[in-house]
């Protein structure tokens, strides 16, 4: 059951679509205060205890150990020690001693400290006196989190195509570009269904124009590549370049569509086109209008997007560079010591993302000016929603590709999310695993993370285990930072490697496909943590290496440099299967521990007892899979 608890006058997120009563506030089950504005509650663990949740985070499936700030961030460097990432998913569930999950409908920050300060309490702390708490009780975390799902609404499910392999770069900068990855992986023969373009596709950079030196006839382009099955995917920025003449800066202008500052005049703050306004996605009549400019590249042919720097990112205001810069002109010539010199400095380094910025912003919800700070943590899902709920309308659902960096609870309904930029790191093939399944109980099925590492140079051993994890995420997207080694399957040796990678992918699209919808209509988890299936194995409940996927199967992705397999452990007997291209091996196994050697073209898989997993034969494209022609292994 859940139970709503309602303090003070709430701002309506849309988290849920469900409505429940609230209950009396003196029945809140937490022993709680209010300290400098703050509500703070807490509540003990056992040494056992474990909590999930928290969605796209960082560290492990077990977030205990941890303090996490809920608070939307454009932060590229996903250390161990970071407290926030660009999404906020307020869900924690303990499971243990007592089993009990929650959610916080409350879009400013708030602080988790699980187990941080004190080893076995959890002290949350809500910035704010005005929030919806929603509480859940049930002997089984599963079931919290069916409960928690059907309550915010069914899950956004994309097109077929979508599951298919994706190349991404920042950037693929013209046409000739983007001809030179679908004739690369045509000569390698390796299967793809997207491209992505980044920014440059734009004319300076701004959003819902293409620049037409680099793809001339971009109608006609668009054409050609679906007639090639391919989608083009391009980036959609939150910042809008500030310029007389751009239609969509002067519609948004005009109709006080963009956010202001507390004077009233529009916040100007600087992104990749300089000068921008942001659009103010708080309001519904901003959000109907950005949606429909969606049009401009869905009447090409466009069907997929993806919606980047909506925390928002902001590299500087007009305001705070202005400071910046007077400070550096007023020191000029004069001989810095060290305090002038990293203040100086550390001005500069302050500019981005400022907290000073944000509270200088100011929306519009139904008439009443709101300061961004109470709402940060909407924004980009808003604008999410804005795109997703157009295409909804427009095309019905499930016919546009659409994903986000930045998002809230309820946005999981029109749309998907990626994990923004993780490093070429070995250890994020397994921080990329560990939020899987966090994600998925917040509702975002369709997600995944930069396949080979978004930001420095990928080894190629490090992007087939990546890619190997890959196989079995709904979004399956090889993507690069500019500047970095080209990452594409065919920019390194060996190339059949890469195809018997993706091949592998394709074959289990349909078993994929399946299990996400299934997942997407019960309210269901794609991927569980071991721990899930098996409450009372003291092994499997300490697993984050390892993660339960669909009814069927158990996944182990390698992810160490330089070893030819590694450590597994199986909950109960299964069948352990190699796949390659087209090639499958099998193997029984037994309950216990087991090493098991993967090569670094092999898949490695498992099935339990008793269960079947279908394959189809593989396809150069989505559209040439014949799904019908299927064998069962397992
Ligand atoms: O500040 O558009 O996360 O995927 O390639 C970088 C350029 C802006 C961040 C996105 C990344 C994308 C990049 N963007």
């Amino acid at each position: 059951m859940i139970r709503k608890f309602t303090f003070g006058t709430p701002i309506c997120t849309e988290a849920f679509v469900e409505k429940f009563d609230a209950c009396d506030v003196k029945d809140f089950p937490f022993e709680h205060k209010i300290e400098n504005g703050k509500f703070v509650f807490e509540f003990d663990m056992t040494d056992t205890d474990i909590v999930y949740g928290l969605g796209q985070a960082n560290r492990g499936i077990n977030k205990r150990g941890w303090v996490y700030e809920s608070f939307c961030s454009d932060d590229p460097f996903h250390t161990e020690t970071k407290s926030s990432l660009y999404a906020v998913h307020n869900f924690l569930m303990l499971s243990g001693s007592d089993t009990f999950g929650m959610f916080i409908d409350f879009p400013a920050k708030i602080r988790w400290d699980i187990g941080y300060t004190s080893r076995n309490k959890v002290v949350i702390s809500i910035d704010g006196l005005d929030f919806d708490f929603y509480y859940m009780q049930n002997t089984k975390p599963i079931e919290i989190v069916r409960e928690f799902r059907k309550a915010i609404g069914k899950s956004y499910i994309p097109p077929f195509w979508a599951f298919g392999y994706q190349q991404s770069r920042w950037s693929y900068p013209d046409a000739k570009a983007v001809d030179r990855v679908i004739d690369e992986y045509a000569k390698a023969d390796i299967p793809l269904d997207c491209v992505y373009l980044d920014i440059d596709y734009m004319d300076s950079y701004k959003d819902f124009t293409v620049d037409e030196n680099k793809f001339p006839n971009f109608a006609e382009y668009v054409k050609a590549k679906k007639e090639q099955g391919i989608h083009l995917i391009p980036i959609i920025d939150a910042g809008v370049k500030k310029q007389d003449g751009y239609s969509v800066y002067e519609e948004g202008r005009d109709n006080n569509y963009f956010c202001k500052t507390e004077d009233g005049n529009d916040f100007e703050g600087g992104v990749w086109p300089g000068i921008c306004g942001f659009p103010d996605f708080l309001n519904k009549d901003v959000r109907e209008w950005f949606g429909s400019k969606y049009k401009v590249l869905t009447d090409v042919g466009i069907d997929g997007f993806w919606n980047d720097m909506n925390e928002p990112a902001i590299f500087y205001s007009t305001k705070g560079l202005e400071k910046a810069i007077d400070k550096a002109a007023s020191l000029k010539g004069e001989n810095l010591d060290l305090s002038k010199f990293f203040n100086l400095k550390d001005t500069f380094l302050g500019l981005s993302n400022s907290a000073e910025d944000y509270s200088s912003i100011y929306h519009n919800i139904d008439g009443k000016m709101v300061c961004h700070d109470r709402v940060h943590n909407i924004y980009g899902a808003n604008m999410t929603k804005a795109a997703g709920e157009y295409f909804a309308k427009e095309f019905g659902e499930g016919k546009i590709l659409m994903f986000s960096r930045a998002s809230y609870v309820g946005a999981h309904r029109s749309s998907g999310i990626w994990f923004g930029d993780n490093h070429s790191w070995w250890s994020h093939i397994l921080l990329n695993l560990k939020m899987l399944p966090s994600a998925n109980m917040c509702g975002f099925l369709y997600c995944g993370a930069d396949l080979g590492g978004f930001n420095e140079n990928a080894t190629r051993d490090l992007v087939l285990r990546f890619l190997a994890l890959g196989v079995f995420t709904p979004l399956m997207r090889n993507h690069s930072a500019l500047g970095t080694r080209d990452q594409e399957c065919f920019s390194y040796e060996d190339t059949a490697d890469f195809k018997d990678i993706v091949e592998v992918r394709y074959r289990l699209i349909p078993y994929l496909y399946k299990t996400f919808c299934k997942a997407s209509e019960e309210n269901d988890l794609i991927f569980r943590p071991l721990s899930f299936d098996y409450p009372s194995d003291k092994i499997a409940r300490e697993c984050e290496t390892q993660l339960m996927l669909g009814d069927e199967c158990m996944i182990c992705p390698v992810y160490e440099q330089n070893v030819g397999g590694r450590y597994v452990y199986l909950p109960e007997d299964m069948t352990f299967v190699k796949l390659s291209g087209t090639k499958v091996v099998t193997e029984k196994m037994t309950k216990g521990t087991h090493y098991i050697e993967v090569a670094l073209n092999e898949v490695p898989l498992f099935i339990k007892e008793g269960k079947q997993i279908p394959l189809c034969k593989p396809a150069m494209r989505t559209s040439l899979l014949d799904t019908g022609n299927i064998e069962y292994i397992g």
